[in-house]
């Protein structure tokens, strides 16, 4: 494999001083069975860290140096990649901070881990044997370590356990799938949209445990502002993430009220008693047609069929027969609770028709997830749409 080391640089000339013997003479020989490289990107640093670069290069041939005007570490890495795959034809790039922070004597262990099957290493302070420094206040302790809880969170992502790293190795396979050119951050929160989408694009993901350590020469860049960026990007994909269920679960709320109008209207138009049933019928057979047109306008809209104007009353015929099962569960919901617990249910001293108590834990628990899995995967087939996507950019 050809791996490429990116270092984005930028007032770094006292540690690259110090790093590149380093990776030359102990870290890269370490590495058996691999062409390594070592790209630094530097932001043409007024303390003259291309100059000590390019001494180093002199000495050895598997430096490059990419010069650029300054323009944020998400930047400067994006740009790295981009020469690391178009000129350098790597098959893995790595991102290593030029700082020490990152320690150079984890590099060969993060290769280890793709050696063995992994397409996205992770080097991560939040798993055993990973750390973050112990001189750092408290502040920043529960800064970091709140971040990465709060993306975990809102991600729903446990099986990363630092999303917040900056030390990683990626198969460039799996860079080539995402769109380098419009990640939501130039900055430090960069790293975070590069995750997501590599965790999308299916990558298979190893953390290695490291130490992040403590900074000892020059001054960090990263600002406050680089806080709410971070807080932006994390969101922002969560809703773009989750925008067809959201949209989903809003036309079910509409469902949810016309089935509760009908069928309360139609237990009020003599359908009570034992025939309760029947009025559940009947409304959820209207939820199911006004559900059909607003998912077929709204929530799918953007699926190649109705691009094509094409299937309107197979959907609608599909949608229609899968529904069955739904009001067939539904049924036998409202038949069962009414066999066991009465025709009538007191709630808050109220009483209340069996039928319509039941709604609410059938639709939710049963319906809910049953129909959007069958929306996606049969009637809308979204997993088509990446294809189509591509075919028609
Ligand atoms: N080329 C370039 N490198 C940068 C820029 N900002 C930060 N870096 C480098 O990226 C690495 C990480 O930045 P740093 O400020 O230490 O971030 P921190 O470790 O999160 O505090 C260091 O090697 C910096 O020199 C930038 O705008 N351009
Ligand atoms: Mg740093």
């Amino acid at each position: 494999m050809k791996i490429v080391i990116i270092s984005p640089t930028y007032n770094e000339r006292e540690n690259v001083a110090k790093m590149i013997p380093l990776l030359e003479e102990e870290i890269f020989p370490q590495i058996k069975g691999h062409d390594v490289k070592l790209l630094v990107v530097d932001d043409t640093s007024p303390d003259g860290t291309a100059e000590e670069v390019k001494k180093f290069s002199k000495k050895w041939d598997n430096i490059e140096l990419l010069m650029g005007d300054k323009g944020g570490l998400g930047s400067a890495y994006v740009r790295g990649m981009h020469y690391a795959m178009d000129t350098m034809h790597a098959d893995a790039v790595m991102e290593f901070d030029s700082d020490f922070q990152h320690n150079p004597h984890d590099i060969p262990l993060l290769v280890k881990a793709m050696d063995e099957g992994a397409d996205y290493v992770i080097g991560s302070r939040y798993v055993p044997g990973g750390s973050i420094p112990k001189a750092w206040g408290i502040d920043r302790k529960i800064l970091s370590i709140f971040g990465n809880l709060f993306t975990q969170i809102v991600w729903m992502n446990f099986r990363i356990h630092d999303m917040t790293s900056g030390f990683k190795l990626t198969k460039t396979s799996f860079l080539k799938k995402i769109d380098l050119d419009h990640l939501l951050s130039n900055n430090f929160a960069y790293k975070m949209h590069i995750l997501h989408d590599v965790v999308k694009a299916g990558a298979k993901v190893t953390e290695v445990p490291i130490a992040f350590l403590e900074r000892e020469k020059g001054a960090s860049k990263i600002s406050q502002r680089d806080q709410f960026d971070s807080l932006y990007v994390v969101l922002r994909l969560a809703i773009y993430d989750h925008k067809r269920f959201v949209k989903f679960l809003f036309v079910g709320g509409t469902g949810f009220i016309v089935q509760f109008i009908v069928t309360a209207l139609s237990i009020g138009l003599g359908l009570d008693g034992a025939n309760q049933p029947i009025a559940t019928m009947i409304g959820a057979e209207t939820a199911i047609v006004s559900n059909f047109l607003l998912n077929n306008m709204w929530t799918f809209s953007d699926t190649k069929s109705i691009h094509q104007h094409k299937g309107f009353f197979r959907r609608l015929a599909k949608f229609n027969t899968a529904s069955l099962a739904s009001i067939g569960i539904q049924t036998l919901m409202s038949y069962l609770a009414i066999k066991f617990l009465g025709e009538t249910l007191t709630i808050f001293r109220h009483s209340l028709h069996t039928s319509l108590v039941i709604l609410f834990p059938t639709i939710i628990c049963i319906v809910l997830p049953l129909n959007y899995f069958v929306y996606n995967k049969i009637i809308w087939k979204t997993h088509h749409l990446k294809k189509h996507k591509a075919e028609s950019a």
